[in-house]
C-alpha cells in the first residue's frame, strides 16, 4: 500500500536541540558563555525571569530522553556541543567531564540506532572570548578552529555529520543590530565584520575537517524567502536586497564559495565592506560544504520604504526596505510568525536551480505555542495544530522531492519543550512536554503521530 505522501526509505526523521537550551548550564563543570553572563546581569530581559541554569536538565536525563526519541521513531537527532563546557574559557584545557558526557550521549544515541548530527556553535560564545570582542576579533577564529579540531578528534570516529554553525546570522542580528542577544551592540559595520569573520571561521573548520575526517560537514542556515509585496520594481529591489543581506550573505559563500556580486556592490556603495585579509577569499572559495541544513519557520515579506530613513538614526539594513504585513496571512499568534508552508518548497526549488541541488535537509521547522496545558485531555496535550503544521510543511517537501530536489530529511524543532533564549519557556515546541517544576516528560499527540510517520516513511492526508 502506498501512502498519499510517501518519503524515501532512507529519509532522516528526527528533531533538533541545542546545548544551552537543554543541558542546564549549572549542571556539571562548565565555563560561562554569553547567556550565563547576560542572564546574571539583566535577568529582566528573559521571559518570566527564567535563565539557562537548569533548562530541561538533559545533562542528567539524556538516557531517558534518548529512549523517548527511540520510542517515537527517530533515526537521527541534532545536538550541539557547548564550547564553554568542552573547553571552559574557550581556549586551553579540555574538560574531561564534558568529554565523558558527550561520549555517553553519542554512544547512547548510536546504541538506539539514532544517528547523531553534531553542531559546534549554537549562539553560545564563551564569555571570555566575547570579552575580547567575540567574532569581531580574529583570535576567536583561531580559538574556534582549535576547538573544532579537538571535537573532531574526540568524537569524529562515531559522529559522521557535523555542522559548523546554527543560524550564524542570528547572533549578528541579535547581538549587533536588533538587541536580542548579548553584547547588545547596534552597529551595522560591526555586524558585517562579525558575519564575515564567522564565514572565515566556518571555512577554516570545513578545511580542517576535510583534511582529517571522513564524514560530512555542513552549516545550518535559516533561509527565509524574501517575498516582495508586488512586482513593482521598487518592491522587487527591496526583496532582492533582503535576500542578499539575510540569506545569500551566508548561503553563497558556504555553497558556492563566493559572495554575491550585488552584495559586494551594495556594501561598497555604502562604504561598509568588511576588512578582508589576504588569503581569506581563497580559503572560502576552496572549502565548500557537503551538506546544508535549512531552518525554516516563516517567510519574510517586504516592500519598498514608505518613508525615507531618519538620517540621524543608526544606519541599518532596514534603510533598504519595510516589512510588509500581507493581508490575510496565516499567523502563529503566540510567536508572532507567519505560517507559510509553501516557503519550504520555494527554498528547495531555489537550491535545485541555483545551488547545484546541494544535498540538504530540514534541520528545524516547528511551532511554538503558549500555555499548551489548555489542550490537555486525559493527561496528554492534544496538539493537533502542531500536527497540521508539520503535515502542511511535509506536503510541500514531498512535492519538492517529486521534483527531484535533493532533500534528505526533516527534523522538528524540537524534541522536548526547552528553554528558548529571551523567550525562556513562553512558547513550547516539543514532541514531549516538560513540566519545568518536576522535569517530567510526557508525549504530546504529535509525538504519536510522528512515530507513525517515521515508521511508515510517510502519511495519508
Ligand atoms: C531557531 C533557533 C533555535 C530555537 C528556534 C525557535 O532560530 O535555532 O535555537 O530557539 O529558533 O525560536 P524561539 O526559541 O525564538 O521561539
Amino acid at each position: 500500500m502506498t501512502l498519499d505522501f510517501q518519503f524515501p526509505k532512507d529519509f532522516w526523521w528526527g528533531s533538533a536541540a541545542s546545548a544551552t537550551q537543554t543541558e542546564g548550564s549549572a549542571n556539571g563543570k562548565k565555563g560561562k558563555d554569553i547567556w550565563d553572563h547576560w542572564y546574571k546581569t539583566e535577568p529582566n530581559r528573559f521571559f518570566d525571569g527564567v535563565g539557562p541554569d537548569l533548562t530541561s536538565d538533559f545533562f542528567n536525563r539524556y538516557q531517558e530522553d534518548i529512549r523517548n526519541m527511540k520510542a517515537i521513531g527517530h533515526n537521527s537527532f541534532r545536538l550541539s556541543i557547548s564550547w564553554s563546557r568542552l573547553i571552559p574559557g574557550g581556549v586551553g584545557e579540555v574538560n574531561s567531564e564534558a568529554v565523558t558526557f558527550y561520549n555517553q550521549v553519542i554512544d547512547e544515541l548510536l546504541a538506539n540506532d539514532i544517528e547523531p548530527f553534531v553542531n559546534l556553535f549554537h549562539f553560545d560564545m564563551p564569555l571570555e572570548l566575547q570579552t575580547i570582542g567575540g567574532w569581531e576579533n580574529r583570535e576567536v577564529i583561531d580559538a574556534y578552529t582549535n576547538y573544532a579540531k579537538i571535537a573532531f578528534k574526540l568524537f569524529g570516529d562515531r559522529v559522521k555529520k557535523w555542522f559548523t554553525f546554527n543560524e550564524p546570522i542570528v547572533p549578528v542580528e541579535g547581538g549587533y543590530l536588533y538587541d536580542f542577544h548579548y553584547p547588545n551592540i547596534i552597529n551595522f559595520r560591526k555586524a558585517i565584520q562579525v558575519a564575515y569573520h564567522t564565514m572565515v571561521a566556518h571555512a577554516k573548520v570545513v578545511k580542517a575537517y576535510h583534511e582529517d575526517q571522513d564524514g560530512k560537514i555542513g552549516i545550518i542556515l535559516n533561509l527565509t524567502p524574501s517575498y516582495p509585496r508586488s512586482q513593482h520594481p521598487a518592491d522587487l529591489k527591496a526583496s532582492h536586497i533582503c535576500d542578499l543581506l539575510f540569506n545569500r550573505s551566508f548561503l553563497d559563500p558556504a555553497v558556492k564559495g563566493e559572495y554575491p556580486e550585488d552584495l559586494i556592490k551594495l556594501l561598497g556603495e555604502h562604504d561598509h565592506l568588511p576588512i578582508i585579509e589576504s588569503g581569506d577569499l581563497e580559503l572560502i572559495k576552496a572549502n565548500k560544504i557537503d551538506l546544508l541544513g535549512i531552518n525554516y519557520y516563516q517567510p519574510r515579506r517586504v516592500k519598498a520604504k514608505d518613508n525615507l530613513p531618519n538620517p540621524n538614526s543608526p544606519f541599518m539594513p532596514d534603510w533598504f526596505f519595510d516589512n510588509y504585513e500581507m493581508p490575510g496571512r496565516k499567523m502563529n499568534p503566540y510567536r508572532g510568525w507567519e505560517i507559510y508552508e509553501k516557503g519550504i518548497y520555494d527554498i528547495m526549488i531555489n537550491l535545485k536551480e541555483n545551488y547545484d541541488n546541494i544535498e540538504s535537509f530540514i534541520s528545524e521547522n516547528g511551532m511554538g505555542v503558549q500555555d499548551e496545558e489548555r489542550f490537555l485531555k486525559n493527561g496528554r496535550i492534544e496538539d493537533d495544530y502542531r500536527i497540521d503544521f508539520i503535515k502542511g510543511h511535509l506536503k510541500w517537501l514531498h512535492k519538492a522531492i517529486e521534483e527531484n530536489c535533493n532533500v534528505r530529511g526533516y527534523h522538528l524543532w524540537t524534541f522536548m519543550d526547552n528553554w528558548s533564549w529571551m523567550n525562556a519557556y513562553k512558547n513550547r515546541y516539543g514532541f514531549y512536554s516538560v513540566n519545568i517544576e518536576t522535569q517530567e516528560r510526557t508525549a504530546k499527540k504529535s509525538a504519536s503521530w510522528f512515530a507513525e510517520v517515521a515508521k511508515q516513511h510517510g502519511f495519508n492526508d
